[in-house]
C-alpha cells in the first residue's frame, strides 16, 4: 500500500499534473521521497518560492494544463505569492501543494506554525483545502485540479499535513473528467449582433483565452464584415501575434491614452476580459476607462468558451466567410550605435524566431517592443498580467520546460529582474533554451514618471534615491555567470545583435545585459505628464496621433 504522498504523486500524474516545482523543507520530506516513486513526474527545484510558483505560472501559460508546486508551510506560501497573484489575475491553473505540520504538532504553536489556509485565501479564493486522512487526500488532491483547471483557471491550494504524507493505506485517485465549457448562449449572441448591426461605434475587447488564434481570427473576420474595432486588454496571459495572425492593439498601460483608445465608442463587448479600469487612482481622474453614454455587453464570461462564443456571433452576423485581416511579414532593419531600449526593441523585432515565446517586463524599456515585433514571425507574448513584478524570469522557466523546442525570450527591467533573480540558477541546472535580456538603466524608472503623475510633491533627495538604482550599480552579467549562466554586457547595438544571435543559434540560458539610458528621462520625463492631462482636450484624431507616438 502506498503512503499519502506517493498516493498523491500518482494522483497528479494520472491527471496530466507531471510537472513539480519545488522548494522544500522538512514538512515536505515525505513528498520529496515519492517523487523517485512515479517516473513520470518531472521535479524542478527553484531556490526562492516566487521563482517556483512564477515558474509554475509560465509552464501553464504555455502548456495549458497546470503544474504542481511545493512549499514549505505558510512562510514558503507567503514568499510565492506574489507570482501567485499574477497567475490568479491572469486565470492561469496553479495546483499548490503547501507542506504542513503534522495535525498533532500544530496546536504546539512551534517555530513555523503559522495560519496558512489565511495566506492560501488570498490567491486561491475558490479552493483552499487542508487533507485531513489519509482516505481523503487523493480525492482532495483531485477536487484541486478539477479547481485549477475547470474555465476560468485558478490557483488551487491544497494543504498536506506531514502525518497526511507519510500515513500508509493510501490510494490513489482516477484523473478527473476535463471541463466542459460552453459557449454563449442564443439570446447573448443575438443581443450583441443587434448592438453591431446598430450601425453605431463598436469595440471587441478581447482577453483570456480569446487573445488564441481560434479567437483572434473570428474577431477579425467580425471586424473585416461589421466594421468593428478589435481591442485586447492591457496585459494579455498569453497572446498569439505576429505575421499571418490578425494584429489587435491592446489597451495602454497609461489610463490617458487608453482614454483615447476608447474615445467615442458606442458598445463595448467584452470577451473573457473585463471592462477596463485604471491601473491607479490619480487624483481628480477617472478610475473607470468606459467612456460615458457606451453600453458595455459580455459576449463570453471567463467561464465560457471565448473562441466558440466568437465563432456563434460571426455567425449571426454572417462574417463566417469573411476574410480577416492579417498582419504582413515585415521586420525593423539592423539597429546601430549607442544602445538604447528601443534599439534593444528593434534587435528583437529583427531577429524573433519562428514560434518564440516573448515574455515582456521590460517596463519603460519595453515601449517599443510591440510595434518592433509586430509584424515578426508568429509567436506568443506573455505580459505582467497582475503587476507584481519578478514574474518574467520564473516564467521563462516554466515556458522553456512546457515548450522544450521553442526558444524564449524574456525582457526584464533591472529592478523587476532582481525580485527573482534565482531563475537563472534553474534555467542553467535545466539547460533551458531562454535568453534574457535585462535592461540595466540603472533606475526604477517608471516610479519616477509616476511620482510626477499621482501629483505627490517635486520628489526631495531621500525620495529620489528611492527610485535610484545607482551606488552599486548592479552587475547583471556577473550575477548570471555567478549562477552558471552564460552572459553578456553589451552597451551597442551591435553588441546586442551579436549576443542575441549566438544565443539564438546556441541552446541553453544566456543572458544579456543592455546597458541602456532610461527611455523616459529629462525633457521626455517632464513633458509627459503634461502631454498625458492635455490628451483628454485635443480634438480626437491629434490625440490619437500624439498616443501612437508615445506608446505606439
Ligand atoms: C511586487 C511588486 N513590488 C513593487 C512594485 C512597484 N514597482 C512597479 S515598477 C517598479 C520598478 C521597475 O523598475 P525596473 O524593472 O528597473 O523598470 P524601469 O522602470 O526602470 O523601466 C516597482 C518597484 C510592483 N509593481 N510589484
Ligand atoms: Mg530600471
Amino acid at each position: 500500500m502506498p503512503n499519502g504522498a506517493q498516493a498523491l504523486m500518482k494522483t497528479l500524474a494520472d491527471a496530466g499534473v507531471d510537472v513539480c516545482f519545488t522548494n522544500p523543507g522538512t514538512s515536505e520530506m515525505h513528498f520529496v521521497a515519492a517523487l523517485d516513486s512515479e517516473p513520470r513526474m518531472r521535479a524542478v527545484l527553484a531556490l526562492f518560492e516566487g521563482v517556483a510558483t512564477g515558474a509554475a505560472d509560465g509552464y501553464a501559460r504555455m502548456a495549458d494544463k497546470p503544474a504542481a508546486t511545493l512549499l514549505h508551510l505558510g512562510c514558503g506560501l507567503g514568499n510565492g505569492l506574489a507570482n501567485l497573484h499574477n497567475a490568479r489575475k491572469g486565470k492561469v491553473p496553479v495546483v499548490n501543494i503547501v507542506g504542513d505540520h503534522a495535525s498533532y504538532h500544530v496546536p504546539l504553536d512551534a517555530q513555523l506554525q503559522s495560519d496558512i489556509e489565511t495566506v492560501a485565501r488570498n490567491v486561491s479564493p475558490g479552493f483552499v483545502r487542508t487533507s485531513r486522512s489519509i482516505e481523503a487526500l487523493s480525492r482532495d488532491a483531485a477536487d484541486a485540479i478539477v479547481a485549477a483547471r475547470g474555465l476560468p483557471g485558478q490557483v488551487a491550494t491544497l494543504i498536506l499535513p506531514a502525518d497526511v504524507s507519510w500515513g500508509d493505506g493510501a490510494q490513489p485517485c482516477p484523473p478527473p473528467p476535463l471541463p466542459s465549457p460552453q459557449p454563449a448562449d442564443d439570446a447573448t449572441v443575438r443581443a450583441v449582433a443587434d448592438a453591431i448591426r446598430s450601425g453605431r461605434r463598436c469595440a471587441l475587447l478581447l482577453g483570456g483565452r480569446a487573445l488564441r488564434e481560434p479567437g483572434l481570427l473570428a474577431a477579425a473576420r467580425i471586424a473585416t464584415h461589421s466594421g468593428v474595432t478589435l481591442l485586447a486588454e492591457v496585459f494579455p496571459t498569453r497572446m498569439e501575434r505576429g505575421a499571418g495572425l490578425p494584429a489587435v492593439e491592446r489597451i495602454a498601460y497609461l489610463a490617458e491614452m487608453a482614454g483615447v483608445q476608447l474615445a467615442g465608442l458606442d458598445h463595448l463587448i467584452l470577451v473573457d476580459a473585463k471592462a477596463p479600469v485604471s491601473f491607479f487612482a490619480y487624483p481628480g481622474k477617472k478610475s473607470e476607462l468606459v467612456p460615458e453614454g457606451c453600453t458595455v455587453h459580455t459576449l463570453a464570461t471567463p467561464a465560457q468558451e471565448a473562441a466558440a462564443s466568437l465563432q456563434k456571433l460571426a455567425e449571426a452576423l454572417g462574417a463566417s466567410g469573411a476574410m480577416p485581416a492579417l498582419q504582413a511579414p515585415q521586420r525593423p532593419g539592423r539597429p546601430r550605435g549607442r544602445l538604447t531600449a528601443p534599439k534593444v526593441c528593434k534587435a528583437v523585432g529583427h531577429l524573433l524566431p519562428e514560434r518564440a515565446i516573448l515574455i515582456d517586463e521590460a517596463i519603460t524599456s519595453g515601449l517599443m517592443l510591440s510595434v518592433m515585433t509586430a509584424g515578426a514571425p508568429r509567436h506568443d507574448l506573455i505580459t505582467l498580467t497582475g503587476g507584481a513584478i519578478g514574474q518574467a524570469l520564473p516564467n521563462a522557466v516554466g515556458a522553456a520546460i512546457a515548450c522544450p523546442d521553442r526558444p524564449v525570450l524574456a525582457l526584464v527591467g533591472d529592478g523587476t529582474a532582481m525580485y527573482t533573480i534565482q531563475a537563472l540558477w534553474t534555467m542553467a541546472r535545466e539547460r533551458l533554451h531562454v535568453i534574457s535580456i535585462i535592461f540595466n538603466n540603472a533606475s526604477y524608472s517608471v516610479l519616477n514618471v509616476e511620482l510626477e503623475r499621482v501629483g505627490a510633491a517635486e520628489g526631495g533627495p531621500k525620495a529620489r534615491s528611492q527610485l535610484d538604482l545607482h551606488g552599486p550599480v548592479l552587475d547583471f552579467a556577473r550575477l548570471a555567470q555567478g549562477m552558471g549562466v552564460h552572459a553578456v554586457r553589451v552597451d551597442t547595438a551591435e553588441g546586442l545583435l551579436q549576443a542575441l544571435e549566438h544565443g539564438l543559434a546556441h541552446p541553453g540560458p544566456h543572458l544579456i545585459e543592455a546597458v541602456v539610458p532610461e527611455s523616459l528621462s529629462g525633457a521626455k520625463r517632464k513633458v509627459l505628464p503634461w502631454l498625458l492631462r492635455s490628451l483628454p482636450n485635443l480634438p480626437q484624431p491629434v490625440a490619437r496621433a500624439l498616443k501612437r507616438k508615445i506608446a505606439p
